[in-house]
């Protein structure tokens, strides 16, 4: 069992020195209680909201970047993957307004913003183990390579993630190497096998998470998701992320073309 990273302080107004120092060394911190279980709630009702107009209209994509669909545990069509959910709910958009959102920009610096209408928005990952199911894990990969695919210069970018279901990291879930947002673009590139590769490894850490907790990791780091060792309903994991960006302003529209790293997606299963 991999090595659990001890959650932080929880985020307040400020980062305080030992969160900077903490991000600065792993290139990854976890938050304890960013939302209430009944902020969850009320999310995850705005999150169905989205996905019953995507089904009932059949849509393929947002800005281009592919809505990932499978089924649920009842057999129920659903969508696993979404994009920009943030542009089709006010409430979600709503959340990315809170404040201590504003505080973790310090981690990027100038010119950091929230991607709301950049890269995929914010996205939202909804796993699940049964037969139907198209998207149960993810493997090795850094977020900064998408970067290099879209045929750009590397630029600082974080994901912040916002859970929604508690996770024991004895049944799976999140999985990163710590200390990798300082190695070199060799490594970056050619570690492990981008998104092919699932096997764990010694150095891996994992994340103690309830539902609510928030999560920052920088682009740069290795992670993957290590498929739930149940099935069914315990093996349910939904996770928002959004991008913290800095660099030119690079808003998405329907227009957007579908970006070549997204070819990679039916590996991911
Ligand atoms: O689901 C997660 O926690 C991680 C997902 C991820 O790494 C990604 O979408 O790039
Ligand atoms: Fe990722």
């Amino acid at each position: 069992m991999a090595r659990i990273i001890e959650a932080s302080s929880p985020l307040g107004s400020e980062l305080t020195e030992e969160q900077k120092r903490f991000f600065a060394e792993y290139g990854v911190i976890h938050f304890p209680g960013f939302i209430s279980r009944t902020t969850v709630a009320e999310i995850w009702r705005a999150v169905e909201k989205v996905q019953e107009q995507w089904i009932a209209e059949d849509r393929e994509k947002v800005n281009g970047v592919p809505i990932k669909y499978g089924n649920d545990v009842d057999g129920k069509r659903i969508v696993q993957r979404f994009a920009f959910a943030n542009q089709h709910s006010p409430v979600l958009a709503e959340l990315l307004k809170d404040p201590r959102l504003e505080v973790l920009l310090g981690l990027v610096g100038k010119g950091a913003r929230l991607g709301t209408n950049e890269k995929d928005g914010l996205v939202v990952n909804h796993y699940v183990n049964t037969d139907a199911s198209k998207f149960t894990q993810m493997g090795w990969h850094t977020d900064s390579v998408r970067d290099i695919f879209l045929g750009k210069k590397i630029l600082p970018m974080l994901n912040v993630g916002i859970h929604l279901d508690d996770q024991d990291p004895r049944n799976g879930g999140l999985r990163l190497l710590p200390g990798t947002h300082n190695q070199s673009l060799w490594n970056m590139l050619f570690r492990k096998k981008s998104f092919l590769d699932n096997e764990p490894d010694p150095a891996e850490v994992a994340f103690d998470i309830k539902a609510g907790d928030l999560t920052v990791h920088d682009g740069r780091c290795w992670h993957r998701v290590e498929r739930s060792h149940l099935t069914g309903e315990a093996s349910r994991r939904r996770v928002m992320y959004i991008p913290i960006i800095a660099g030119k302003y690079t808003p998405k529209s329907e227009k957007s073309p579908t970006p070549l790293y997204h070819r990679f997606q039916h590996l991911v299963k």
